[in-house]
């Protein structure tokens, strides 16, 4: 008798998960749980395949299993896993992120996108001898105690995006303003900008679903951060290696002081990072006060899957994502019109969200007003006929080297049969 992953799971697992998201209790079902993956495909423990869109939640880059990350870490696993000692490849990894990112004239690599920008944060208030800090409402910046405010992610979709345990005192500096809303941030930094430490954000939000930037927002949270002597944190842990060679910070020609960066930049390996100004981030231990640390930073095997990537990322590459992202954008669209369902598709390169509603969204207090519960029975209608997308109507889709156009015309037929679907009974 085939055992239930999921209820044994939750005899030892919280939730059955080690990540909420994974979890699909928005989409009112089980998880599905994964025994391989290939290229554009994952298979559950049941043998069913399905066309993944979740992408690892970014890394997957150049599709499951690329033969030559799969190779990397065969070479690297053999001469041991871990040194706690530095490593000759841990430099060319910082060699080929700073060729990407030059505004990261020092680099500090960490085991995930939570300790970079935990760690950015303590830097930033470090340096500036601030205290107070501006996020986004929706952006997720990673589980920090003083970013969980209205943060976005699996904390939206819980809906409770402000943490329990975390006490009032750990977010009386946390300032939390509406994304792409300009004016709101000026009047903020005129009125008190000389306490605020640090303003970061999502350059491209992908955690209240993907939310493009105003340009013109960008350029004044840069423009008034260097006015009032507060550093500009770029969370690049999504948008890093995915949006462009460079980054959102190449694609929009924003310089931000300190950038954080995970998920592609360990492709598939528990790797994240943040660097800038050498000035800033040679406060950093053991060079100066700020202290961070990490056992497993900078491991080689994640290190040598890192490499691998990046290897393969040229910039041709994101002439490829981009065509397919419009492509699959362009199948969507029309499939929506057909089926008489207001959709709106929003999108950068290769990461895009469906949302259900009639205006393209700005901010998280305009996602709020989508339909989710509709986009509940899409993900489970798309579920039923073999494309998996992300269990969230507050997260990004991402598409791999490994989404042919033959592959996504699967998809834009799934998702025209499940827009079919769910408008017989809107
Ligand atoms: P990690 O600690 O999960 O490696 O990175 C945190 C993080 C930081 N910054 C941004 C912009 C991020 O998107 C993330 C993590 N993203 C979520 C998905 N939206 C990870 C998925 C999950 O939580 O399971």
């Amino acid at each position: 008798m085939m055992k239930n992953c999921y209820s044994e799971a939750c005899e030892y697992l919280v939730g059955g998960v080690n990540s909420p998201v994974r979890a699909f209790r928005a989409m009112g079902r089980e998880p599905i749980f994964v025994a391989r993956a290939k290229g554009p495909y994952v298979w559950d423990t049941e043998s069913r395949r399905y066309i993944d869109l979740i992408g690892s939640w970014g890394p997957m880059i150049l599709g499951h299993a690329h033969p030559k990350i799969t190779q990397a870490l065969r070479k690297a696993a053999e001469k041991g896993t871990s040194y706690g000692l530095p490593t000759w490849k841990e430099v060319e990894l910082a060699q080929e992120i700073r060729r990407r990112f030059p505004s990261m004239e020092r680099i500090r690599m960490t085991s995930s996108g939570t300790e970079a920008t935990m760690s950015a944060i303590r830097l930033a208030r470090g340096f500036t001898k601030r205290e107070r800090i501006i996020k986004f409402e929706g952006s997720y910046h990673g589980h920090v105690d003083s970013l969980l405010v209205r943060a976005g992610s699996g904390a939206a979709t819980l809906g409770t995006p402000d943490s329990a345990g975390v006490p009032p005192s750990f977010v009386a500096t946390t300032l939390s303003l509406p994304y792409n809303n300009a004016e709101a941030f000026k009047k903020v930094m005129n009125e008190q900008g000389e306490t605020i430490a640090v303003v970061i954000v999502e350059p491209v939000a992908g955690n209240m679903g993907v939310i493009p930037p105003f340009l013109e927002f960008l350029k004044i949270l840069r423009t008034e951060t260097e006015r009032h002597k507060t550093l500009l944190i770029f969370d690049e842990v999504m948008t890093g290696f995915r949006v462009a060679w460079g980054g959102a910070q190449e694609l929009f020609g924003i310089q931000p002081d300190l950038t954080c960066l995970g998920k592609i930049v360990g492709g598939g390996l528990p790797v994240g990072a943040f660097g800038g100004r050498k000035e800033i981030m040679e406060l950093l231990a053991p060079l100066g006060p700020v202290y961070q640390a990490g056992t497993l930073s900078g491991n080689p095997l994640a290190v040598a899957a890192g490499l691998a990537t990046l290897q393969e990322l040229r910039r041709p590459t994101y002439k490829i994502l981009e065509k397919r992202g419009a492509f699959l954008q362009k199948g969507i669209e029309k499939k929506a019109q057909e089926a008489g369902i207001p959709v709106i598709c929003q999108r950068v390169g290769s990461m895009l969200t469906v949302f259900f509603s009639e205006k393209p969204i700005h901010n998280y207090e305009e996602v709020q007003q989508t339909e989710t519960q509709r986009f509940a029975r899409f993900f489970n209608a798309l579920l039923d006929r073999g494309v998996l997308i992300p269990p969230s109507a507050f997260e990004a889709w991402f598409l791999s080297l490994a989404h042919t156009e033959s592959i996504l015309k699967n998809v834009v037929e799934a998702i025209g049969e499940s827009f079919q679907e769910i408008t017989q009974n809107l």
